[in-house]
C-alpha cells in the first residue's frame, strides 16, 4: 500500500505528532492501513511521495469543489501574499467575501470569519444562547460540528436523558446542555421540545448528514425542523460546512428552499485555505462582540490570504454555475455503476455531489442504520480503490466528494474500478 518513503515519513511522524497526522481520520485507521503522504496535488489528482498518482475523491474533505490548486485561485494567493499575510486588522476584501456570501445565501445578513468550522459552529451555538438567553441544544447523532466540547456528545440512556461525553477530557458539565435527537426521526426531535421546548436554544442540524457516510434529509424533515424550531422560538442553525456552495450556489437552504436563522460555513468558503464563518440574521448577529455581550474573537480571523482564496472561488463558482449540473450528474454516474455492481448488497446515497457506498443491505437512513455497514468490507473496498489509482475516504462513515475538475476520462477509469471490485467483495 503506501510506498517506502511514505512509510519512512509516517514513522518519524508518529514520533512528533499524535498517530502521525494532524486530524485523526488522516492516518488510516478504519482501513487498516499506514497512510499515503501527499507531496502535491492538481486538478482532479493527488500525487503521494512515492510518486504514485491518485484520482482524488477527497477533496480535502470537500474545499476542492474546483479542483486542487486552481489557477485563477492560486495566483490570486499569490498575489495577496507579496501585501503581507495577516494585518490583525479590518481589510476590504473582508467585506468583499462578506458581500459575496450574502449574494449565494441571502439569509446570512451578517456574518462574523473565522478560522474552522468547529470554530464557526462553537460559536453560533454560544450566538444562539446569548440572543435566546437559553442554554440547551439539540443536535443529531451522527452528525458532526466540530470538536467543541459541548458537541463531543453521544446520547445518554434513553435520548430524553442528558448527554454523556464522547471523548475523554470532556468534563460531564459541558454536555448536560446538549441533546441528542435521531436525524430523519421528528418524533425524537418533538419529544425534546416537550421536554425542554422553552430551554432549547437552537436546533443544529447538518442538513444533509455526511459524517456518517452521507444521508440525506428524509422529505419534509427539514421543513418540520424549521416548524417546530419557529413554534418554541427556539432557532435552527444550518452547518453547511460541507453542504455550503457544493449541493447548489447557495447550499443546501437553497438545495431544499429552507430559511435557518443560522448558517455555519467551512470548507469551500475558503477555497482550501484555513477560513469559516457563522451568520444569519442581523438581529441574532449583533448579539456578537464588540455588538453585544456574546464574545468571540480571533488573531486570525479574516486573515487576508484565505479570504482572497474565498474570494476566487467563490466568484469563480458564481460565474460557472454550470459546475453543479456537471459534478451532480458525475456523482450519479458513480452512483450508478456501484448500485449495478453491488445491487442489493450496498446501499448508496447521493445528495448532489456528494455520495458515500455503505455495506450493507439496508436503506441507510439515520445512524442507527449506517452502523449496520460492514466495514471490514469498506476496508477492502478502500484498499483495492487505491491499489488502482483511486483515493476515497479512509473510513466508511464519510463522503466521496467530486470536482469540477473531474473530467469524463476519470470517472471512466473510476468506473471500471469500480466494477472490478466486484469480485473482490
Ligand atoms: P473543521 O473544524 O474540521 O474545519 O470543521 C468541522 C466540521 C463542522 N461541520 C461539518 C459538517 C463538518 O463536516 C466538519 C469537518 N468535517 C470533517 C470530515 N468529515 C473534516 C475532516 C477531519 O476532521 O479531518
Amino acid at each position: 500500500m503506501a510506498g517506502r518513503k511514505s512509510e519512512v515519513l509516517f514513522g518519524n511522524s508518529q514520533e512528533l505528532m499524535p498517530g502521525g497526522v494532524n486530524s485523526p481520520v488522516r492516518a488510516f485507521r478504519a482501513v487498516h492501513q499506514n497512510p499515503v503522504f501527499i507531496e502535491k496535488a492538481k486538478g482532479s489528482k493527488i500525487y503521494d511521495v512515492d510518486g504514485n498518482v491518485y484520482i482524488d475523491y477527497v477533496c480535502s474533505w470537500g474545499p476542492g469543489i474546483l479542483g486542487h490548486a486552481e489557477e485563477h485561485v492560486v495566483d490570486a494567493v499569490k498575489a495577496a501574499c507579496e501585501n503581507g499575510l495577516t494585518f490583525g486588522a479590518p481589510t476590504e476584501k473582508e467585506y468583499i467575501i462578506a458581500k459575496l456570501v450574502q449574494e449565494f445565501m441571502p439569509s446570512i445578513e451578517m456574518l462574523r470569519l473565522v478560522n474552522s468550522g468547529t470554530e464557526a459552529a462553537m460559536s453560533a451555538i454560544r450566538a444562539a444562547r446569548g440572543f435566546t438567553e437559553r442554554d440547551k441544544i439539540i443536535k443529531f447523532r451522527g452528525c458532526y460540528h466540530g470538536h467543541s466540547d459541548g458537541l463531543l456528545v453521544k446520547a445518554g440512556s434513553g435520548a430524553l436523558t442528558q448527554s454523556v461525553p464522547d471523548s475523554l477530557g470532556v468534563p460531564q458539565g459541558y454536555t448536560e446542555s446538549t441533546l441528542v435527537a435521531e436525524y430523519n426521526d421528528i418524533t425524537s426531535v418533538e419529544k425534546l421540545f416537550e421536554e425542554s421546548g422553552n430551554e432549547i436554544a437552537a436546533v443544529i442540524v447538518e442538513p444533509v448528514a455526511a459524517n456518517m457516510g452521507v444521508v440525506p434529509p428524509a422529505r419534509d424533515f427539514l421543513n418540520k425542523l424549521r416548524n417546530i424550531t419557529n413554534k418554541h422560538n427556539s432557532l435552527l442553525i444550518f452547518d453547511e460546512v460541507i453542504t455550503g456552495f457544493r449541493l447548489a450556489p447557495g447550499g443546501a437552504q437553497e438545495y431544499y428552499d429552507i430559511v435557518p436563522d443560522i448558517t455555519v460555513l467551512g470548507k469551500i468558503v475558503g477555497g482550501g485555505m484555513p477560513l469559516a464563518a457563522y451568520g444569519g440574521r442581523k438581529d441574532i448577529m449583533e448579539v456578537v462582540a464588540p455588538l453585544g455581550g456574546v464574545y468571540q474573537a480571533g488573531t486570525l480571523s479574516g486573515n487576508p490570504v484565505a479570504v482572497t482564496a474565498g474570494i476566487e472561488t467563490l466568484k469563480i463558482l458564481g460565474k460557472n454555475k454550470e459546475i453543479y449540473n456537471k459534478i451532480e450528474k458525475n456523482t450519479t454516474k458513480l452512483r450508478n455503476v456501484m448500485e449495478n455492481t453491488f445491487g442489493n448488497s450496498v446501499c448508496v446515497n447521493q445528495a448532489g455531489s456528494l455520495m458515500s457506498v455503505f455495506f450493507t443491505c439496508q436503506k441507510v437512513i439515520d445512524y442507527s442504520t449506517a452502523v449496520t455497514s460492514d466495514t471490514e468490507k469498506y476496508a477492502k473496498y478502500f484498499c483495492y480503490m487505491l491499489e488502482n489509482g483511486v483515493y476515497i475516504a479512509p473510513s466508511q462513515f464519510e463522503a466521496m466528494f467530486i470536482s469540477a475538475a473531474h473530467t469524463d476520462e476519470d470517472i471512466e477509469i473510476t468506473c471500471d474500478i469500480i466494477r472490478k471490485t466486484a469480485e473482490l467483495l
